[in-house]
């Protein structure tokens, strides 16, 4: 497929020779490919979705489905979905999409910024007809992603209405492992927990979180660090959090992953998701004109 004329327009408008272009990824999407001593990553605009960040000398960090859709209405199947303005199945909804309808439709390429060996992508998305349908409000959205020796995502949600807005949100991020049985994660000791695998009952966390089984856990009120020890890429992932009081772990195990076509069975070993987000009773509500921005640092170091 050629490059077509709106991702040259935008390559030429926001692209930095030899640091970020704009290009066609998979199926034709345009994503921004940043290369810099420090690291290498790229985001969709679809979405506004990271699918990877690669520091220098170390393995790629995100998990990315080798199944994976590339199409409007579908979410990439890995690296770091935004879940917004619900997290999982609407509560009063069932037949709206899981997760929201941020990270299933085109985003606007805001600014591409150089500052050092970093570089930061934004974009933003707001609300339109088609959000007010399942969502009454109105609201603008700006992710603000740096690719460098650290990976920053930042999102920022304004209330651009006149009526208050209340929302959940997520970044639901894919880690890759060598062998999500052998990760240990620590971080999380004493927390107490909503088991999603055992009719969302509170339990609390002893000890590291392991991997033994189908593991779907909103860990509650934790504004921690969280440090993701994989002894088979020999690296320890660790991730900082700022206004985020959920912190959600994921890994389908086999019958999940099966039910997944964009996954499948022989895929889940790979992957780990450590998600900082604002859920449930940590949904966060905003005044007209109010601002609230979550973020996420992940950095890597060797076990
Ligand atoms: O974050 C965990 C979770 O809510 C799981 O319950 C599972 O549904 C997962 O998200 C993936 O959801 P998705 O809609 O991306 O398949």
């Amino acid at each position: 497929m050629g490059i077509t004329a709106d991702i040259l327009g935008l390559d030429r408008r926001f692209g930095l020779p030899g640091i970020a272009s704009v290009e066609p990824g998979n199926r034709g999407l345009p994503k921004v490919q940043v290369t810099t001593a420090q690291s290498e990553g790229e985001i969709y605009l679809h979405g506004a979705h990271v699918t990877s960040w690669k520091p220098a000398g170390a393995e790629e960090v995100l998990f990315l489905s080798p199944r994976s859709r590339w199409e409007d209405g579908h979410a990439i199947r890995g690296g770091v979905p935004i879940s917004f303005p619900w997290f999982a199945d609407k509560a009063d909804d069932p037949h709206a999409p899981a997760h929201g309808f941020v990270r299933t439709k085109a985003w606007q390429l805001e600014s591409i910024v150089q500052a050092g060996d970093a570089v930061t992508v934004s974009m933003s998305t707001e609300s339109d007809a088609e959000t007010r349908q399942s969502c009454p409000a109105e609201f603008r959205l700006l992710h603000c992603v740096t690719f460098g020796s650290e990976l920053t995502m930042e999102l920022a949600v304004t209330n651009t209405g006149a009526t208050p807005l209340r929302f959940e949100e997520a970044f639901h991020a894919y880690h890759n492992v060598g062998d999500v049985e052998q990760v240990r994660t620590a971080g999380l000791d004493g927390v107490a927990y909503l088991d999603k695998t055992d009719a969302n009952r509170e339990k609390t966390q002893h000890g590291d979180v392991v991997i033994q089984s189908e593991t779907d856990r909103v860990y509650l009120d934790t504004q921690r660090v969280v440090e993701l020890d994989d002894p088979v890429l020999h690296r320890r992932i660790v991730i900082a959090k700022d206004n985020s009081f959920t912190t959600v772990v994921w890994n389908p195990w086999t019958q999940k992953a099966k039910a997944l076509a964009d996954l499948g069975e022989d895929q889940w070993p790979r992957m780990l998701c450590i998600e900082t987000s604002n859920v449930g009773a940590f949904a966060v509500t905003l005044a007209p004109g109010q601002r609230h921005s979550m973020k996420a640092t992940l950095s890597v170091a060797p076990l």
